[in-house]
């Protein structure tokens, strides 16, 4: 196993490549109104299991709030601004969520960063995201923001080709990973999650993922 960093400081900025860090701790003075504003969107569009295109049902539970969300069916996978759960749009982007994405953005060296989507992932214990890459969204040049909450993950990160051997690195409650430019591609994905229940969120892991999608 390879693992890149064995000490993840509070405050410190961790580079994966050359466009790609882990801002470690960086959510954790936004954790109360993020978990708060979480609770509502739940309310309006519940976390579930969406099936790929391939007629299997992913073992992470899924939401979205924002102009656009993702999902995905045996029509395969794609953006849409309506719940098909609901029927309705999904629910708006909280405030704390923007402000939280475009700080962190601007930590990493992208500016003004204005994200219309925020895809939730619910992991419980057993939970994976095989390898992969992000690439949905119309426009490849804005970063992604990812946000991780509750229990440890370890996440897997890539190359731009699947055959490429990955390199290991945890992600922990507050982390908030940001990678843009010549790393937007990189194949990534997250191991069967496994470990202590976290203290505020039991045995579940969210992970927010906000993206520039139009
Ligand atoms: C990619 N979510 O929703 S993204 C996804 O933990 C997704 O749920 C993951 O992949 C999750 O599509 C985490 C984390 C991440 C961090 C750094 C990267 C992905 C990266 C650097 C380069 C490429
Ligand atoms: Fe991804």
């Amino acid at each position: 196993m390879s693992t890149l960093d064995l000490f993840q400081v509070p405050g410190q900025r961790l580079p994966l490549g050359a466009q790609a860090f882990i801002l470690c701790g960086f959510a954790m003075p936004y954790q109360d109104e993020l978990l708060a504003a979480l609770s509502a969107i739940e309310a309006q569009s519940p976390f579930r299991k969406m099936q790929t295109r391939g007629g299997y049902r992913m073992s992470v539970a899924m939401t979205n709030c924002g102009e656009v969300g993702w999902v995905s069916d045996l029509q395969g996978y794609r953006y849409s601004s309506i719940d098909p759960h609901s029927g309705a749009p999904w629910p708006a982007m909280p405030g704390v969520f923007s402000r939280l994405a475009e700080t962190a953005a601007a930590a990493a060296g992208f500016a003004a960063f204005q994200p219309d989507a925020c895809l939730i992932n619910r992991y419980l214990p057993g939970s994976r995201l095989s390898l992969h890459q992000d690439k949905d969204e119309r426009d490849f040049s804005a970063p992604i923001v990812s946000v991780s909450l509750g229990m440890t993950a370890t996440f897997l990160f890539g190359g731009h080709r699947r055959e490429e051997r990955t390199a290991r690195v945890q992600l922990y409650h507050g982390d908030v990973a940001v990678w843009g430019g010549e790393d937007r591609l990189r194949y990534h994905g997250v191991l069967p999650l496994k470990g202590m229940a976290h203290p505020l969120l039991g045995e579940r892991r969210i992970n927010l993922t906000f993206r520039k999608v139009r």
